[in-house]
């Protein structure tokens, strides 16, 4: 980790602003950004409390902005009163932009449909009225299995129009996650697709669904709403299982939105963190809201004739915040996409980008990582290939971007005129925090620069003092932003020990070890904890070492993450046996049937990269998992520590051996 941190920083390449971004930017150079700032930190309340009332339309305003009473379970405008879905379709009715094109659908196999504003608002009105007449209402929680679609977008918006708390499960995820979190949020309502296309291939959705709510403990799920997208075979429970197109027959398209409470939960998104399970990271509605929009309006510099693509699933909460909410709210017309960006070739990106004349494009580092490497070798897919002159800005988010895939972005995406926004946040933050804006900050590549106005992020030492520039530390947020985690769903003791350790002066703990420069710029060095980001997706260690554990084959499994070109980190898992250590084919044939057992229990992201067989795993005398060790072994690297505590040194030979 610290050769790496220690390449990016000596980055000393700096790309200042270019001049018509300056101009023309929401925020307009460097003094502007330093007064909104200043601001912010002079006077909190009238900052956010202005922007809440500039930007939201409230159905009952608020009269406190910020109420620390019970911290950290802040509460933000919490006597105020709004409709999320109101917030971003009904607001555009009476303008405009109710004619202009909000959703831009490309299917998997290239077809394109358009919804406008005032067509999007009649699909979530008739969606809600339809859920509404099978006696859904506020409170509830609903989990969403959805495909890309501008049903998944229209599902969202239809729980937020009726106060319904959505929880959307990743459509990679296996059914086993989907049970657990079916039972963890107390669900009455899923929301799911017959099947979806990625690749050319069709992946069922409904039978996992099926298969979850067989495994009992579901039993609160009175209706399971299924969108055909392929017409392929599904099982069916009458009663239960309803097409969404008869659930939206004959409603009308006019639903009046539920007001709700500033704090009523928009929705519960499931993230992983250093130990147990999955959390369900619980957010807001207004103060939510308000962070997406502004972030949009910021960051990525809205205007009304943009054309905004983010790659996200809407399983993530980047498709959450930059999908369904942000964007919407500002009413811009945006690119929704359902397959991956390799098929048909890894051109497909750049294409889509010519085809829609997208102005604003966000993706991950991975992405550019591998389409970086296909285009290398064929020329044909090459991004100079396309004519990308639409571009303006150019964002990435997910995991650190190494210096290398930024100029790559930069020269041959942005063609050395767009600003590469390396934006850095979390489920938990809810939207951006640490980021360039287009017409301020100059860029280095490998940093995501400066915090937002109003947000107050710094890097400190175990007692919370904040630690000089040029050297690591804790990543913390000192104060609350509207946008933040409110507690873990059902778990608040956790939300308290995992995010605001005693020791640590009440500040937010990202979780993210940091430095800053000589400018005050933020380094990220990557997760402090046991959670490894595997392709922009984080993802437990304990997780996937309790699914290798539950196999009947295994006895004991640790996990490490390996640094990896491609993914940024792979999953390597070192696995004891309870039989004899098996070689050869063999082996191989058991690391197969473990990978696909973990494709299995949490979804194929987590499937290990190599797994390691041995007859013990490296532990210290009083029996604890030497991970340090196994990270060396990971990367194929010679163990140089001293290995004198260990109780069994020979195995780290063993344990070399990949499968
Ligand atoms: C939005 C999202 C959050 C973790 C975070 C950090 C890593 C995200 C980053 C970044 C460096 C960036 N991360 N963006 N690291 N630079 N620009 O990704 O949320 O899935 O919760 O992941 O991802 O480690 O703590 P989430």
């Amino acid at each position: 980790m610290s050769s790496e941190i220690e390449s990016v920083l000596v980055e000393n390449r700096v790309f200042p602003p270019f001049a018509n971004l300056v101009k023309e930017a929401a925020i307009s150079g460097m003094q502007a950004y330093r007064d909104l700032c200043a601001e912010a930190e002079r006077a909190p309340d009238e900052f956010w409390g202005r922007l809440a009332r500039e930007n939201l339309r409230w159905h009952k305003p608020f009269t406190q902005v910020l109420d620390e009473s019970e911290a950290p379970f802040y509460r933000w405008f919490g006597d105020g009163e709004l409709n999320i879905s109101a917030n971003c379709l009904d607001k555009h009715l009476d303008t405009p932009t109710a004619n202009k094109t909000a959703l831009i659908f490309e299917s998997d196999d290239g077809k394109v449909s358009k919804v406008t504003y005032k067509e999007l608002h009649a699909r979530v009105c008739e969606l809600a009225n339809g859920l509404k007449a099978l006696g859904h209402s506020k409170g509830e929680r609903a989990i969403l299995y959805m495909p890309m679609s501008i049903e998944a977008v229209v599902a969202m918006q239809a729980c937020a129009r009726l106060g319904i708390i959505h929880s959307v499960v990743f459509g990679g995820f296996s059914s086993k996650s989907l049970h657990e979190r079916t039972i963890d949020v107390g669900a009455t309502l899923v929301i799911t697709a017959d099947e979806q296309v990625r690749g050319g291939k069709t992946i069922p959705l409904k039978n996992a669904v099926d298969e979850a709510l067989d495994a009992g403990g579901c039993e609160a799920v009175r209706h399971v709403v299924v969108y055909r997208r392929t017409g392929g075979q599904v099982a069916w429970k009458e009663g239960r299982d309803l097409w969404l197109h008869d659930v939206c027959a004959n409603q009308p398209p006019v639903c009046e939105p539920v007001p709700v409470n500033a704090e009523h939960p928009l929705f519960i998104l499931y993230t992983s963190g250093s130990t147990g399970r999955p959390k369900g990271v619980q957010h807001s509605s207004a103060g939510y809201l308000l962070w997406s929009l502004m972030t949009v309006k910021w960051t990525f510099d809205a205007k009304d004739s943009d054309v905004f693509w983010c790659t996200a699933d809407v399983g993530w909460v980047t498709g959450h915040t930059y999908i369904t909410y942000g964007p919407l709210a500002a009413g811009l017309t945006q690119v929704v996409f359902e397959g991956v960006p390799t098929y048909p070739n890894a051109g497909r990106f750049w294409e889509m980008i010519q085809r829609h004349k997208v102005t604003v494009f966000y993706t991950a580092p991975t992405a550019i990582r591998s389409l970086t490497k296909a285009a290398e070798s064929n020329p044909d897919i090459h991004p100079r290939r396309y004519d990308l002159n639409s571009l303006r800005i150019i964002g990435s988010v997910g995991e650190p971007i190494n210096p290398e895939a930024w100029m790559w972005y930069y020269t041959h995406v942005g063609r050395e005129r767009c600003p590469v926004l390396d934006t850095w946040w979390q489920t938990e933050t809810g939207a951006h925090m640490i980021t360039p804006l287009p017409g301020v900050t100059p860029l280095k590549p490998g940093s995501c620069t400066l915090p937002l106005p109003g947000i107050s992020m710094a890097v400190v030492d175990e007692a919370g003092e904040d630690v000089e520039h040029g050297k690591g530390g804790f990543l913390v947020a000192k104060r609350p932003w509207p946008a933040m985690i409110r507690t873990i769903w059902g778990d608040p003791e956790r939300f308290k020990s995992a995010y605001f350790p005693p020791e640590l002066k009440g500040y937010y703990l990202a979780g993210d070890g940091a430095q800053r420069d000589q400018d005050g710029y933020f380094w990220i060095m990557g997760r402090i904890d046991d959670v490894l980001n595997v392709s922009g997706h984080r993802l437990g260690t304990m997780e996937v070492e309790s699914a290798l554990v539950s196999h009947e084959l295994v006895a004991e499994a640790a996990v490490v993450g390996r640094p990896d070109a491609t993914t940024g980190e792979a999953v390597v898992a070192f696995v004891v046996l309870n039989r004899s250590l098996p070689e050869g084919d063999d082996a191989v044939a058991i690391a197969k049937q473990l990978r696909d057992w973990v494709a299995k229990e949490i979804g194929p992201i987590a499937k290990p990269k190599d797994i390691r067989f041995g007859e013990n795993l490296p532990k210290t005398r009083s029996g604890k998992i030497m991970r340090r060790l196994l990270r060396v072994v990971a990367k194929g690297e010679q163990v140089t520590q001293d290995v004198s505590t260990l109780e069994n040194p020979g195995i780290l030979d063993q344990l070399s051996q990949a499968h």
